[in-house]
């Protein structure tokens, strides 16, 4: 029972040194592991360094530590997002990406296009936030990013040049090793719908919940 014990402890040790990283936008301050289970990881204010975004073909990139993890994207159309209501109408999480699993860690670039959700707010010139919402197995962790959209703004060339999938099928908290082009993944979509690696997508909460129910299993033995 002590092993049983032991072994959750640190699987939940290791997930809470890796996490995810928000690349690309810039998140709204720096990194910090213990406050990423908060909301925007812990930076409930909008900052002055707001990222140009363009309404169409923009993409997100992150770097993630958890095996078999999902991930979506919320959206506020509020200038000062400070609370998970926010980024809710209704009563209802406003999407900017549906949940999309994934059973790789590594590096990801996932297209956002903005102007197809259509929604209200959501147009050229406005200040909006973004926030991540991943799932890894160690509970929801958040990141937030504000930017404002754009329908002129052109990506730099670095930022295009680092939208790369890098992904390690063998390690649990690698490196990378393969390298594909966004949209490259098996079913050959393109441009704004492809998901890269992130394209079979039923909703995560399901593994989310599988993975919590396993670990409840454990520490129940
Ligand atoms: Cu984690």
């Amino acid at each position: 029972m002590k092993l049983a014990s032991f072994t959750v402890v640190s699987a939940l040790a290791l997930g809470a040194q890796a996490h995810f990283h928000l690349l690309y936008p810039a998140p709204r301050g720096e990194f910090v592991s213990a406050k990423e289970p908060d909301f925007c990881g812990g930076y409930p204010e909008a900052t002055a360094n707001r990222t140009a975004f363009p309404l169409s073909n923009g993409f997100f990139r992150i770097k993630q530590g958890h095996p078999d993890w999902a991930a979506s994207v919320l959206i506020s159309v509020k200038p000062d997002a400070k609370s998970f209501d926010d980024f809710k109408t209704s009563g209802n999480d406003v999407f900017l990406r549906y949940w999309a699993n994934e059973t790789q860690t590594g590096n990801f670039c996932v297209p956002l296009d903005v102007a197809s959700m259509k929604i209200p707010g959501a147009v050229d010139g406005a200040n909006v936030t973004i926030q991540v919402v991943l799932s890894g197995g160690d509970g929801q962790l958040y990141q937030c990013a504000d930017l404002t959209l754009s329908d002129k703004v052109m990506l730099s060339a670095d930022v295009q040049a680092a939208c790369k999938n890098e992904t390690d099928p063998t390690s649990g908290h690698g490196a990378s090793s393969t390298s594909t082009a966004p949209g490259a993944a098996s079913t050959g979509s393109s441009g704004n719908n492809g998901l890269g690696n992130l394209e079979h997508l039923p909703l995560l909460s399901a593994l989310g919940a599988g993975v919590l129910g396993a670990l409840v299993a454990v520490v129940s033995v």
